[in-house]
């Protein structure tokens, strides 16, 4: 049995999700995305998940922070800051992880969301604290056999965090991409986008497509947790895990090889920026 292996180069393998808005429609029927994460010296990272999140058309965002939550996003009064403790996670698509921290609390906050029968993208300090605690991946596994839950779980490692999980090295991780990407997809029965240049994306029965939109301007601080918030709000608004994941990896490639012809890349690229021109890149599909 030889799985494909396939170069995502064409809209084609997502197209058929696209789809405008329909006139008869309200927030609600775009979905809710909840980003869980914000400790301490961390606020920024589930803040651009959840602009990541509003500018690519979820009804309503959540910002949950682990610790102090921001009285609002100044930037985006749109987005809902909330203290995490005490969010009901069932309610919204969850993307745990951006800037989560490792504290006993983050742990605890996590094991909720996994719980939820919620669509979930798992990022992040998410997969480090899943990484270093058998317990979790217990749960992650019950989510991957619960008919709610099933099928609606993404990963988003970068070759560290990837790493961590399977309990080899980076440069074990980088010296074979597609087989990382595959054997945590298998492990975890969740889709997998194995970050960095030529990103790889693998759905548990083996299948690995690669990346080919993105490039060197996307090395900064911010941009997987755009990524993440890019994800979940695919999946709220009805993406199965699959195509919003190879949706999400290409737009935001996109978007930045578009920042790079405006001349806002490849140096100085920030990741609050590449959000816009998402929104934009998203739009003309
Ligand atoms: P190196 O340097 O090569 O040895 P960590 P993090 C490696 C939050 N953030 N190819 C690389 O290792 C996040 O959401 C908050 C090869 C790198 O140094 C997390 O919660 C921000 N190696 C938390 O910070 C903005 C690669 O991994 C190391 C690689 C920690 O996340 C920033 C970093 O991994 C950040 O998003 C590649 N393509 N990519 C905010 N504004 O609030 C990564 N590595 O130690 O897990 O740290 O990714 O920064
Ligand atoms: P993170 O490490 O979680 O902040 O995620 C970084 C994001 O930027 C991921 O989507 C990576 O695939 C992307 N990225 C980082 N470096 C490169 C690169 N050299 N070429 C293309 N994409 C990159
Ligand atoms: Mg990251």
């Amino acid at each position: 049995f030889q799985p494909s292996r396939q170069h995502l180069n064409d809209v084609k393998f997502f197209a058929r999700h696209l789809r405008g808005r329909r006139h008869n429609t309200h927030k609600g029927s775009y979905g809710s995305v909840a980003v869980l994460g914000g400790a301490s010296g961390m606020a920024g990272a589930p803040i651009l998940a959840a602009r990541a999140a509003l500018l690519t058309g979820a009804g309503r965002v959540y910002a949950c922070f682990a610790d102090q939550a921001p009285a609002y996003d100044s930037a985006y009064p749109e987005l809902m800051c909330r203290q995490a403790a005490g969010f009901d996670f069932d309610a919204a698509t969850v993307v745990a992880g951006p800037g989560l921290g490792a504290e006993r609390r983050a742990h605890e906050l996590l094991a909720q969301a996994i719980g939820s029968a919620s669509p979930l993208v798992l990022d992040a300090d998410a997969l480090n604290l899943l990484a270093a605690d058998p317990p979790l991946q217990a749960a992650l596994a019950e989510r991957a056999s619960a008919a709610a839950a099933a099928g609606r779980t993404v990963l988003t490692p970068h070759p560290l965090e990837a790493a961590r999980m399977l309990g080899i090295s980076v440069s074990e991780v980088q010296a074979d991409r597609p087989a990382a990407a595959r054997t945590l997809a298998a492990r975890t029965r969740a889709v997998v986008v194995l970050k960095g240049s030529g990103t790889v994306l693998a759905e548990p029965q083996g299948h690995v497509v690669i990346n080919t939109t993105g490039n060197p301007s996307l090395a900064t601080a911010g941009t997987g947790d755009v990524l993440a918030g890019l994800c979940g709000s695919l999946l709220a608004q009805g993406w199965p895990a699959w195509e919003a994941a190879l949706a999400a990896v290409w737009l935001h490639g996109m978007a930045a090889d578009v920042m790079v012809t405006e001349g806002m890349g490849p140096i100085g690229l920030t990741a609050g920026e590449l959000i816009p021109a998402i929104r934009t890149a998203l739009n003309r599909m």
